[in-house]
């Protein structure tokens, strides 16, 4: 058998891209809440456009999700249905702390969140925490500037021990950050950072991303004093930058992308800064503040392992100007790849790829935290979904991660497709883009009964996981 036999295969989901509930039993309002459907989101989430409280004029789909704040025992006994091994799913930092800044914890967030691993462990599946998924209480926002302040690192250990400390026992796997790396592209969603006009944007944001680092290791430390079985992992928005060409100067910003990116994760695994973000930050004279401290803490307390979403690769040239504007993460075209209905590019070998460049950088266990179609489906009257162009994609992929486990040895702990229920668009906020085995009946704009049906791939996938991934017709 190519995977180990305790294998860990699920799904992942994050808190506002499907609870809902936003403003009930104390929760406060987040930076995710703001972000409409339509065409001002993109301004929004990098943090141009100002959006601090819901207006008349845009529909926030995170208002209501699919509800699963209400309906999450019947959705994890539709996981449990397919055998689900691990639920990954994100806490609503403001249902913990509704400002960020208390002292206290809000009970009643915490006890959302106790019976929903407790639902969890009555079916044997292990819950996989993100910490934070995107998401970040607007107090913070307001009043301090979101990542860029540190203080957040402490209102952050705040949260951490809240969590790790009612958890213990029940839950081994937390993520500190997900897609840490999106604060590069989407400042206001992924570090609640908003750019005042003539702000020095990468100052600010070099800032942003030291408080983050320093907040993940403050976190692996402080889990590993509570419970030295937690594992903590990093979590990478993933996939390999290809040179648009063999020319040594396309290789060249190739290398550049893909150091953007891995920077982060050499200082999680590795836990120092490496020389060439050092360089960069000097000769731009960006340079973070750093405490005293900051080094120790840093080297002592690196990741257990290393997660990653992994969608696509993405493709950079020297003097490359067409870039696809349907990516948030930029990318030229690649003429050797397909497309899916959104313009990301399908690569199930770039996935293999990307896994070994990971693998061999760090030499700690992978988890593969997020992969997947977004499509249209076309349900019958009965919601049933005919989905195989989304059984073809995890196929490919399933099949890609094989070939990176059994021919080039990686170790990998596991799998959890995104989506596994329909759930909304980070990058869009649309509902219409699909990753589920399991379907929704809602559309963009909130309409439908948020009733629930399985789809083909939902038989799928129960077998994929019952035959441990040898069966993957
Ligand atoms: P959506 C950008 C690039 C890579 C992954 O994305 C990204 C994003 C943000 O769109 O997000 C991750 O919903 C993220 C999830 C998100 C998923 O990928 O835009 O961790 O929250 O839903 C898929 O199709």
């Amino acid at each position: 058998m190519t995977f180990r036999e305790d294998f860990l295969w699920g799904g992942a989901t994050a808190a506002n891209q499907c609870e809902g509930a936003y403003d009930v039993d104390g929760r406060g309002l987040a930076n995710v809440d703001l972000c409409p459907v339509g065409p001002d989101r993109q301004e929004i989430i990098i943090g141009r456009k100002k959006m601090f409280d819901f207006d008349d004029e845009h529909f926030y789909p995170a208002k209501e999700s699919i509800d699963m704040y209400n309906r999450y025992k019947g959705d994890i006994a539709l996981f449990a249905e397919m055998g689900f091994k691990v639920y990954r799913f994100s806490i609503a930092w403001t249902r913990i702390f509704p400002n960020g800044d208390e002292e206290a914890p809000n009970e009643k967030g915490l006890s959302f969140y106790e019976d929903l691993i407790d639902e969890c462990l009555k079916y044997n599946i292990e819950p996989l925490i993100t910490i934070t998924h995107f998401d970040f209480p607007m107090h913070l926002v307001k009043e301090y500037g979101g990542w860029r302040n540190r203080k957040v690192v402490d209102f952050y250990q705040n949260l951490v021990r809240a969590i790790f400390e009612r958890f213990k026992g029940k839950v081994k796997y937390y993520l500190t950050f997900n897609e840490i790396n999106v604060i590069l592209a989407a400042s206001f969603m992924g570090a609640g950072l908003y750019f005042e006009d003539g702000e020095d944007v990468e100052k600010v944001r070099a800032q942003a991303i030291h408080n983050e680092l320093m907040a993940s290791a403050y976190a692996t430390k402080i889990a590993h004093e509570i419970d030295p079985d937690i594992k903590v992992g990093c979590m990478l928005a993933a996939g390999e930058y290809y040179p648009a060409s063999m020319k040594p100067e396309d290789i060249f910003a190739a290398q550049k992308a893909n150091r953007d990116n891995y920077f982060f994760v050499d200082v999680q695994a590795r836990g120092y800064y490496p020389n060439y973000k050092l360089k960069e930050y000097e000769r731009l004279g960006i340079m973070p503040e750093m405490k005293e401290e900051d080094a120790k803490i840093l080297r002592e307390n690196t990741v257990d392992f290393i997660s990653f979403s992994y969608y696509t690769t993405r493709a950079i040239g020297a003097d490359a100007t067409n870039y696809d504007e349907a990516n948030l993460i930029k990318t030229i075209e690649n003429p050797y790849l397909e497309k899916t209905e959104w313009g990301w590019q399908v690569d199930p070998l770039g996935f293999r790829i990307t896994m070994n460049e990971i693998y061999d950088r760090y030499q700690k266990p992978l988890f593969v935290v997020e992969n997947g179609l977004g499509a249209k489906d076309n349900p019958d009257e009965n919601g049933y979904v005919e989905d195989d162009y989304r059984i073809d994609y995890l196929r490919d992929h399933i099949k890609a991660m094989k070939d990176a486990v059994d021919l080039d040895g990686v170790d990998l702990l596991g799998y959890t497709t995104w989506g596994p229920i329909d759930l909304v668009s980070a990058g869009t906020g649309e509902m219409s883009k699909r990753y589920g085995f399991i379907y929704v009946d809602r559309d963009d704009y909130g309409k439908g009964s948020l009733a629930r049906s399985k789809k083909k791939s939902f038989y799928w996938y129960k077998k994929v996981i019952a035959s441990n991934g040898e069966d993957l017709d």
